[in-house]
């Protein structure tokens, strides 16, 4: 039958989920929706049929035809509402990051290992982008011989209100993190963080942009320019240079326009409009395997894996110079 879904905030990205799965995904309804807000959450379930609205996430998980569960609350309330989840034995799409930090992120691994089976999906999207999967079958397929390098650049309009140098890592970094270790099947083993002189963008309390290099376990390096108050849109890119060819992605989407004197594209406002395609093939995937009584996607395990780096990264940040990862075994779940 049809997945009843409860979505756990309804911020940004999760009124964005409720629009989805509402009207663009099917075999899934939303069932409940919580936040702390209760105004904004009842302002996102006017219209959706049959949608309960609470402000306690586990009293949305516990109503009426709710099967799954989507976790799009701030980070640091994620750690609640997954054990919540995994309580419950609800299957979860949980918006990245899994945790800011990795001791919570280790303690959802074990959890999930108790239970002895992956209820868990981490919104990794990027993993669902035509141009990334592209990049990534590529690699792959092995003919421009091993990846050397990655150059990441990660340019937002503008950071939200009250984003901090730990965020900028936790919540924007995150996604090169992820990108790194599954283009490049290695674990991310130490991370070192450079800034320049601060834009004249950036609000009082962040240093934008900033510069993050990843050293592998496998020997390569990946470098991450991220600027989050680049004024011009936003804007993902990412370039492999390995020992016979390189591959670049994110430099236009769509169509090239010749007109008075120019030639240029667009560049899209915001993640919901780079990524749009890549958040509907991510939620489609999870709905059709959660029917199916599947789990697909990236796991905990890389929820935890990337919530070590950032915390490394962060203690860079702070102390300066080369952090090395500290990443506990991985469980045989995870295999
Ligand atoms: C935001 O939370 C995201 O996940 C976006 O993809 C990222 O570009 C942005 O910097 C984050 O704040």
């Amino acid at each position: 039958g049809t997945l009843g879904v409860a979505v756990v905030g309804t911020g940004r990205m999760g009124a964005d989920h409720v629009r989805r799965i509402d009207r663009v995904i099917p075999g899934a309804r939303v069932a409940a929706v919580a936040d702390v807000d209760a105004g904004r959450a009842a302002a996102v379930a006017a219209g959706v049929d049959g949608c309960s609205v609470h402000t306690d996430p586990a009293a949305a998980m516990a109503a009426p035809g709710v099967d799954a569960v989507v976790v799009a609350s701030p980070g640091p309330a994620h750690e609640a509402a997954l054990l919540t989840a995994l309580e419950y034995g609800l299957p979860v799409l949980c918006e990245k990051p899994l945790t800011p930090d990795a001791a919570a992120a280790l303690r959802v691994v074990r959890a999930e290992e108790r239970l002895g089976r992956r209820l868990v999906q981490v919104g990794f999207m990027r993993r669902y982008d035509a141009e990334y999967l592209g990049l990534k079958a590529l690699l792959d397929e092995g003919g421009l011989g091993r990846p050397l390098m990655l150059h990441h650049r990660h340019r937002n309009a503008a950071s939200p209100p009250g984003f901090t140098d730990a965020m900028l890592v936790e919540d924007s970094v995150v996604h090169e993190v992820d990108v790194t270790r599954w283009l490049l099947g290695q674990e991310v083993a130490a991370v070192t963080v450079l800034r320049p002189r601060a834009s004249g963008n950036a609000p009082e309390g962040l240093a934008d942009p900033q510069f993050v290099v990843f050293e592998t376990d496998g020997g390569a390096l990946a470098d991450v320019e991220v600027y989050l108050n680049c004024r011009f849109g936003y804007q993902v890119q990412a370039e492999a240079v390995c020992e016979s060819g390189t591959a670049r992605i994110g430099d236009a989407h769509g169509m090239l326009l010749n007109t008075a004197g120019r030639w240029g594209g667009r560049v899209a406002a915001g993640f919901e409009e780079r990524f749009e395609d890549a958040y509907d093939r991510q939620v489609r995937a999870w709905v059709d395997a959660t029917r199916r009584g599947e789990v697909t996607g990236p796991s905990c395990w890389d929820g935890y894996a990337a919530a070590a780096v950032c915390e490394a990264g962060v203690r860079a940040q702070v102390g300066g110079g080369r952090v090395e990862v500290a990443l506990a075994d991985r469980p045989a779940l995870y295999a």
